[in-house]
């Protein structure tokens, strides 16, 4: 039985645990808080927490702006939730500028998804740190877990390096794509397409089923040259349109099947353990990153280190040795 020291972290877990809302929400806003005072404590939580996870589908979804990422998951949460599912929706977003693709403005657009009492769509936090803000994804996604949720998809905009992020912290990589986006293949980097171990061509109806069908076979021969990312998996393309809720159960249909391919072969568990490591030296690398860039003794020097790289005057192995020497020669003063 998970237990924590602190009682108001103790009694936050006993009301998580039966599912209810409000401690859920304050539970993910405290390991989102970045104020030290909130960050032993949100520790504490995620330590108790940890015991209960593992039970969720860990679902991530990604793709370009406008491919219809909000509206498959409207479409494919009402399909799960009506199977008697509850359903946790988060999303990393590395952009506060981004308009209109933030969940919390989806949360008022996935109208009927957000009506369902069986799902809880969770406004996303906008910082700037597009590390910070995956790692804060992670964490609630785990107590969202703890909470009981069956299933919890993790969305984020196919823009920049928080796919690789995503990728990283669920079962399955799912990469949405909908026809017309310009030249096909379309500005998405191949890193990105080798994640995904299921692609969505969404948006197959109207004028737009034959130009979807033709981007689906481009994608089945493209795909069909990667390696699998597992030797229990190859990657498949299938067809939606999220708009008129068709192929939706389809696509869940893969998603399980997927699952019972990883879980058979034991390489669910892996993977998963394989992340657990991930992110423990990502969060090291961020940490001593962050505790460098703060510290008053070797500010001054990494400034100077800064402009002699800029300049070309000094190689970036050479700097990158001084500072953190320097940094290293200051705690251990500080220690002694
Ligand atoms: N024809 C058609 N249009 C769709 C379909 N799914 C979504 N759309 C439309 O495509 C537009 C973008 O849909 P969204 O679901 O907001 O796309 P998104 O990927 O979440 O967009 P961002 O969050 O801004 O990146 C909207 O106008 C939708 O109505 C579909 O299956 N068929
Ligand atoms: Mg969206």
């Amino acid at each position: 039985m998970p237990t924590a020291t602190d009682p108001d972290i103790s009694a936050l877990l006993d009301r998580l645990r039966t599912g209810d809302r409000r401690a859920l929400a304050r539970a993910i806003t405290l390991v989102e808080s970045s104020k030290l005072d909130d960050v032993a404590r949100a520790h504490q939580l995620l330590d108790a927490v940890l015991p209960l996870t593992g039970r969720a589908r860990r679902i991530g979804i990604s793709g370009p702006p406008g491919a219809g990422k909000s509206t498959f998951i409207e479409a494919l949460g009402l399909h799960v939730t009506g199977l008697g599912l509850s359903l946790a929706v988060l999303a990393i977003d590395p952009s506060s500028t981004r308009s209109g693709g933030s969940i919390l403005g989806d949360k008022t657009r996935m109208a009927d998804l957000a009506q369902a009492p069986a799902a809880y769509i969770r406004p996303s936090p906008s910082r700037g740190a597009l590390g910070g803000v995956a790692e804060r994804t992670r964490e609630a996604m785990l107590v969202c877990e703890a909470a009981g949720f069956d299933v919890v998809f993790v969305e984020t905009v196919g823009v920049g390096q928080s796919e690789t992020a995503l990728a990283a912290m669920v079962d399955l990589f799912t990469l949405i794509l909908s026809p017309g986006g310009g030249d096909e293949l379309q500005g998405i980097k191949r890193g990105i397409v080798e994640l995904a171990e299921l692609v969505i061509v969404n948006k197959a109806d109207g004028d737009l089923l034959g130009p979807a069908q033709h981007l689906a076979a481009e994608y089945m021969s493209a795909l069909s040259l990667l390696r699998p990312l597992s030797p229990a998996w190859r990657a498949e393309v299938a067809l939606c349109s999220a708009l008129r809720r068709e192929g939706i159960p389809e696509a869940w249909a893969i998603m399980e099947r997927h699952r019972a391919a990883l879980a058979a072969t034991g390489e669910l568990e892996r993977r998963r353990r394989a992340q657990s490591k991930g992110w423990l030296w990502r969060q090291v690398t961020e940490a001593v990153q962050a505790a460098i860039q703060t510290d008053d003794a070797t500010q001054a020097l990494a400034a100077s280190l800064e402009r002699e790289v800029e300049a070309g005057t000094l190689s970036t192995a050479a700097a990158a040795h001084r500072l953190i020497e320097a940094f290293r020669a200051g705690s251990s003063r500080a220690r002694a």
